[in-house]
């Protein structure tokens, strides 16, 4: 059977992102502060960041780059990278956002996969920046570096040209506006199809129940390139008129200085951080009496970590929410007014949405339980805010959703009767490492690289703290003298830090199904 969500459908206006969050902006709210800078404290009004967004998108049309065009954007979270994500939106390019992490081969890959023809970048990731540029034949001249590097254009250089912003028609329910990049339920990284109309609908269908507003200020800590940070931080707080203040990386006493320094209201987290907040002793001696709500996402969240959050927090709601890339990514929330509902859960489904909990061994619907929880099975779940799909990979596509359009999320999930959803385990491959995606058959493609290594898995398992880390199964060819430093140190050299493999054993045979299938249920129960 499908669960509904409890909450009222609400009405999704079919314009584009920029009108959605610009062209309503009031006069009033003009000199009020849309971003701020946190390590310098430059601040960016929203009459400001409106008009840099209308010139970023004349710039990028004096460029050539419009509908049809898809350019890359690989930043931390500076005051910038809103100006120029919504600039490019606005002049009807598809941006595909890079992880600040990616090592150059990665930024390469995603820059011939995506098939963009331009990338903006900051000249700390230059290296990176440049040789990914150079992997997917990109010539200097299409590469941009936001704060300027020698012999390349600077925002400062397209801004001074002052184009105007260029008019463009465009159909929000078809266009595509992002391509985030997942791995979804199985496989390497895809770009995940979301179209302006999914992006607009995925802020309406959680606003009533996690009211931000004029007075709230929101540390952007998350990425802005990860779908998390850019809908829930960059796009709602944006429409919210809150004020942001951006974060390049997440430094323990930094963040709590801006959260003191800035009274900072809403802290958008995944557990990593919410465990640093509840346990670390500098927590313990900050300013956190501003705080009034805390919700984290990406990762599990126990009841126990959201008590001991409460507990540096007692003023505060400490809530979670659930997602995914390819849901835009809010599917589920716990309401914030709705203190009966266990923080350790997902909470309700968001407004205009569906699920389904279907038996992953049989395919069978599991039926939500008139009294009590029901049986665990995968999560499957529809809404406007569902991709069209993954770029160029139709078989990934048809996999990916059932015959009523549902798509598969790959988590294990029960419903109780009056509508809360936990998620308990994991069916997918993907290993998340302090919410970061890591896919398990990219780090195996490179340990099979290895001349000494004849068979690979790689799992997630909890370390000492519980949170998940990626460990390798390898088997080493006869007679190797191979050590587990060395197999790290092969995958560290070529992936972004939060890939690494972090545990090594050496094993005789990885198990396998008939069909060839890793049976990594095997290997994580050790
Ligand atoms: N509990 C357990 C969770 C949870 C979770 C995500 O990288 P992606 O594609 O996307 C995200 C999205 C995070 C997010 C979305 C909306 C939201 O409100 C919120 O919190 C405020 C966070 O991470 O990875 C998707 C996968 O990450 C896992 C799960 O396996 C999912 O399929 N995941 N949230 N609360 N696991």
């Amino acid at each position: 059977m499908v669960v509904s969500s409890p909450h009222p459908d609400v009405d999704i206006p079919d314009v584009t992102l920029y009108d959605f969050l610009f062209a309503s902006l009031e006069d009033q709210d003009l000199d009020r502060v849309a971003v701020v800078d946190g390590p310098s404290g430059a601040t960016t009004t929203f009459g400001e960041l409106c008009a840099q967004v209308d010139a970023i998108a004349g710039a990028a049309a004096a460029r050539g780059l419009g509908v049809g065009d898809v350019v890359a954007l690989h930043s931390p979270n500076v005051p910038a990278f809103v100006s120029v994500f919504h600039g490019l939106l606005r002049a009807g390019v598809t941006v595909t956002t890079v992880n600040a992490l990616a090592s150059g081969a990665e930024v390469g890959k995603q820059l011939v996969a995506s098939g963009a023809t331009a990338l903006f970048t900051v000249s700390a990731l230059l290296p990176q920046a440049a040789e990914g540029a150079e992997q997917a034949g990109l010539d200097r001249d299409a590469v941009v570096v936001l704060d300027g590097a020698e012999g390349y254009a600077s925002l400062r250089d397209l801004l001074a040209a002052g184009a105007p912003a260029p008019e463009v028609t465009i159909d929000p329910s078809t266009h595509l506006a992002v391509l985030p990049y997942s791995s979804g339920t199985t496989g390497l990284p895809k770009g995940v199809m979301l179209t302006h109309r999914n992006l607009v609908a995925n802020v309406l269908q959680t606003r009533p129940y996690l009211p931000l507003g004029r007075e709230d200020v929101v540390p952007a800590v998350l990425p802005f390139f990860h779908i998390y940070g850019m809908t829930v931080l960059m796009n709602f707080a944006v429409l919210e008129r809150a004020t942001l203040v951006t974060l390049p990386r997440f430094d323990l006493p930094e963040y709590l200085g801006v959260i003191g320094a800035h009274r900072a209201t809403v802290l958008f987290v995944a557990p990593p951080i919410a465990l640093a907040v509840a346990k670390h002793p500098l927590a313990a001696e900050a300013d956190l009496s501003s705080v009034r709500l805390m919700m984290s996402g990406a990762a599990p969240f126990d009841a126990r970590l959201a008590a001991a959050v409460r507990q540096r927090l007692p003023q505060a709601r400490v809530v979670q929410g659930y997602g995914m890339s390819e849901m835009s990514p809010v599917s589920h929330v716990v309401p914030v007014d709705r203190d009966d509902i266990d923080p350790g859960s997902i909470g309700l489904l968001a407004a205009n949405m569906l699920a389904k909990i279907v038996d992953p061994a049989t395919g069978e619907e599991i039926e939500p339980p008139a009294e009590g929880t029901s049986a665990p099975g995968e999560l499957l779940c529809a809404g406007p805010n569902v991709m069209v799909g993954y770029l160029g990979d139709e078989a990934a596509t048809r996999d990916t959703f059932d015959a009523d359009g549902f798509l598969h999320t790959g988590d294990i999930a029960t419903v109780d009767a009056d509508g809360v959803f936990h998620i308990v385990d994991r069916l997918k491959e993907l290993i998340k490492y302090k919410g970061y995606q890591v896919p398990p058959a990219e780090l195996e493609a490179l340990l099979l690289g290895h001349p000494q290594i004849t068979d690979a898995a790689v799992v997630g398992v909890p370390d000492e703290d519980g949170e998940e880390i990626p460990k390798a199964f390898v088997v080493a060819a006869e007679g190797a003298e191979l050590t587990a430093e060395e197999v790290m140190e092969h995958v560290a050299a070529k992936v972004a830090p939060y890939k690494k493999v972090r545990a090594v054993q050496f094993t005789r045979t990885i198990p396998k199904s008939a069909a060839g299938k890793i049976l990594r249920k095997e290997l994580r129960a050790g």
